[in-house]
């Protein structure tokens, strides 16, 4: 496992993703990624979710978007110098995840943390239910595919937790439609129901702190509530080709006010370069 740091061993840092690593994602549509950023990374991000979020993360405001996988609360984001060396570093990998021509550049789509609530609290959040399953390259908008997610744990998390499942390979089936069309509350499995047959499903799966998994655009995935006591601490940074064109559908993942039709996602305020 390659484990040079793709910044300095004093700044946040994440390890450069594995020969083996690239190969599993390619043919799975996701793969594991052990000790992806240091535990001093862990730590600090932890800090940082903690202070805009409070230890039981539900300190902040409830989001707009009302959905149960998660309680969402936003960074500062690439804008911080702090983190921009990690989401550079993150950038680097989905590069060479992405299996693009090199000429091909990655854009910074967003990032959140994302504690899932524990089931059995009272809380005011919503997100202290199921991820049920879905694919996110509908709800993203965009004209191709090659987006990712990176889910990194920010504490030990056992698999009753609701950490990631995948369906192995459903990233090579093509688009299976936008979460809001299953029924409420409902999955991508109630429309397709054989897919577990096609696509075994792997996970949920226990983190250590500081591991990670990446899973593509394509790819069906679901988690199972958070059934232990204390919030899934997670943090999830999303990234999509530099050529992603917006495809004028009315996305949940960004507002889109001002743009226009297959435009380039070139806002380097919001989607800056970073690979
Ligand atoms: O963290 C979760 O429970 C869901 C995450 C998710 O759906 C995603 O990363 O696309």
């Amino acid at each position: 496992m390659a484990e040079s740091m793709l910044a300095g061993d004093s700044a946040l840092s994440c390890r450069a993703v594995s020969a083996d690593e690239i190969a599993d994602y390619d043919r799975n549509g996701w793969t594991r990624l052990p000790g992806f950023v240091s535990p001093q990374t862990v730590r600090r991000l932890r800090e940082m979710a903690q202070a805009r979020m409070g230890d039981d993360g539900q300190g902040n405001a409830i989001a707009p978007i009302q959905q149960p996988f998660f309680n969402p609360e936003v960074s500062d984001g690439p804008g911080s110098p702090e983190l921009r060396t990690l989401i550079d570093g993150i950038g680097a990998n989905a590069k060479l995840l992405m299996g693009r021509h090199p000429a091909i550049g990655v854009r910074y789509f967003g990032d959140i943390f994302a504690p899932k609530l524990p089931a059995a609290w009272d809380t005011r959040h919503p997100g202290g239910g199921e991820t049920f399953c879905h694919q996110d390259f509908i709800n993203w908008g965009l004209d191709r595919s090659g987006g990712m997610t990176f889910w990194i744990a920010l504490a030990d998390l056992p698999e009753e937790s609701g950490t990631m499942s995948f369906y192995s390979g459903s990233h090579r089936l093509g688009a299976l439609g936008h979460y809001a069309t299953y029924r409420a509350g409902g999955s991508l499995l109630d429309d397709y129901p054989d897919l577990p047959e096609r696509c075994p499903p792997s996970g949920p799966f226990a983190y250590r702190a500081g591991d990670a998994t990446v899973h593509s655009v394509m790819l069906a995935h679901s988690a199972s509530e958070n059934r232990t006591d204390t919030p899934r601490w997670a943090w999830l940074v999303m990234t999509n080709p530099a050529d992603a064109r917006w495809t004028g559908a009315p996305p949940e993942a960004y507002d889109t006010t001002g743009m226009r039709h297959l435009q380039l996602l070139d806002d380097e305020a919001r989607f800056p370069l970073i690979a």
